[in-house]
C-alpha cells in the first residue's frame, strides 16, 4: 500500500501509526504542499492522507485509514477503552497551532522542497491563524500555557505503552500533537509526558521533530 502524506501533518501521522504499530510495510509518499491536482484526482479534495489499497484504489480521512488498516489482519491492537478526558484535553489546546504553524512553515520537510510548495502553506495558515511573526513573537506566553496543559496532561497517561494502559484511538489522537511539539525549543514535558512519546514514536517508527527544533 501507498500513504500520501505530509511529514508536518499531524492527521497523517495518525495514518502512519498504524502501520508501525501492527509492524507493517507502507510505501510513504510526500505531496508537494502546493500540489493540488494529485490529491484532487485521487480523492476530489486537496488533502492529506491519501491511501492507495493494494487494489489501486483511494481512501482520505486519517480515522478510516486507522480503521481499516488495523482491522485488515483480523486481528486488531487498538482494542483499548478511549478516555474523554484525553480529547477534551486535545480539544482545549487548539492554540498550539500558533506555536506550531509559524515552525513548521521554516522547518526543511519534504513537503517544502521549493519555495512555491512553501509560500503556498505559509499564505493559507497565516489566513487561518494570523501573523506567523506576531505569533513567535509570542511563544514565550503561549509556551507558559502549554506547560501548564502539559502538567494537566501528565496524570491522565497510565502507561508509556500506551496512554489508557492498552493501545487505542486515544493513543492516535495523542501523539501526533505530542510530535509535534517536538518541533518547539524550551517546552519542558513532564517525565511520563516525554516518557510516553519517546516510547510512541518508538512503537509507530515515526522520528520526532528534534532535529528542527526552533
Ligand atoms: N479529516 C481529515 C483532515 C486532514 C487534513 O486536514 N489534512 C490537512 C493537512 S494537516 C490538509 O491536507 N489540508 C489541506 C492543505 O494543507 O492544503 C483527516 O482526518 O484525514
Amino acid at each position: 500500500m501507498k500513504l500520501f502524506i505530509y511529514d508536518h501533518c499531524p492527521f497523517c501521522v495518525k495514518a502512519r501509526m498504524i502501520f508501525g504499530l501492527k509492524n507493517l510495510p507502507v510505501r510513504l509518499i510526500t505531496l508537494l504542499n502546493d500540489d493540488e491536482t494529485t490529491p484532487i484526482t485521487m480523492i476530489g479534495k486537496k488533502m492529506a492522507p491519501i491511501l492507495q489499497k493494494d487494489d489501486g484504489t483511494y481512501m482520505p480521512e486519517s480515522m478510516d485509514i486507522v480503521h481499516y488498516v488495523d482491522r485488515l489482519d483480523g486481528k486488531p491492537v487498538l482494542t483499548g477503552p478511549g478516555n474523554p478526558a484525553i480529547a477534551d484535553w486535545l480539544n482545549q489546546t487548539g492554540y498550539i497551532n500558533k506555536l506550531l504553524l509559524p515552525r513548521f512553515a521554516h522547518a526543511d520537510f519534504e513537503e517544502f522542497a521549493t519555495d512555491s510548495a512553501r509560500q503556498y502553506f505559509t499564505h493559507k495558515k497565516q489566513a487561518a491563524i494570523g501573523d506567523f511573526e506576531a505569533h513567535l513573537a509570542n511563544s514565550a506566553d503561549l509556551i507558559d500555557q502549554l506547560e501548564a496543559d502539559l502538567q494537566r496532561l501528565s496524570p491522565l497517561i497510565v502507561s508509556a505503552e500506551a496512554v489508557n494502559g492498552e493501545l487505542s484511538d486515544d493513543d492516535i489522537h495523542l501523539f501526533p500533537t505530542l510530535r509535534s511539539l517536538s518541533i518547539v525549543a524550551g517546552v519542558t514535558l513532564p517525565a511520563n509526558v516525554e516518557a510516553y512519546r519517546n516510547r510512541m514514536a518508538e512503537r509507530s517508527d515515526i522520528p520526532l521533530l528534534l532535529d528542527m527544533e526552533q
